[in-house]
């Protein structure tokens, strides 16, 4: 199966469905014979990131070492699926600016605070109003939107099934898979 590696980077809210859709976008991907590799939260804070915190700095150092391992999944070759808050956009744009033009797929998971709020499918939106969490996204840190991402999904009104499929449909037709 002929395919190109490619970062495809999911930046959104706690709770906007970033690991959800990466999830079941690789298990597509899978099927198709596609090499992939999928980083998050669960298997980059508790190693590689495990000595970092969610200050401005600390997110900013976060989102930079995975930008580089990132690059090095796909020198090798893999479809390297990152799903981070990712706050900043400077941060993000200079994963962009490591790797080469059409490599980098920036998709925007939007949902607002007050969705992500409801969903709270950890409970940390209400420890974060209780003031038991500090520096929350969206609560009382920032999160900055992406100003030309190549992808945008709507998770409020989409289905993860129609979410995925538009990611499928972008890669699809850049000829990327
Ligand atoms: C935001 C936090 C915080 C604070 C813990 N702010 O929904 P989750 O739980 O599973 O995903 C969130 C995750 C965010 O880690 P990232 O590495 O993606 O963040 S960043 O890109 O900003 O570096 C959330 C949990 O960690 N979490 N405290 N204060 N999210």
């Amino acid at each position: 199966n002929q395919h190109k590696s490619a970062l495809l980077w999911f930046t959104g809210l706690s709770g906007s469905g970033k690991s959800t859709l990466s999830v079941e976008l690789e298990k597509v991907l899978f099927e198709k014979g596609i090499h992939t590799y999928r980083l998050d939260g669960d298997n980059v804070r508790h190693g590689l990131n495990k000595d970092l915190g969610f200050s401005p700095n600390d997110r900013e150092e976060n989102i930079r070492r995975i930008g580089e391992v990132s690059k090095l999944m796909v020198d090798a070759g893999l479809f390297t699926l990152a799903a981070f808050i990712s706050p900043f956009r400077e941060d993000r744009n200079r994963i962009r600016n490591l790797l080469d033009d059409h490599e980098f797929i920036e998709v925007y998971v939007q949902a607002s605070v007050e969705v992500c709020e409801q969903r709270d499918p950890k409970g940390l939106y209400k420890k974060a109003r209780s003031g038991i969490i500090k520096d929350f996204t969206g609560i009382d840190a920032p999160y900055e939107e992406p100003a030309n991402p190549e992808i945008i999904i709507d998770s409020e009104t989409q289905t993860v099934h129609q979410s995925v499929q538009v990611i499928v449909d972008y890669l699809e037709q850049k000829q990327l898979i």
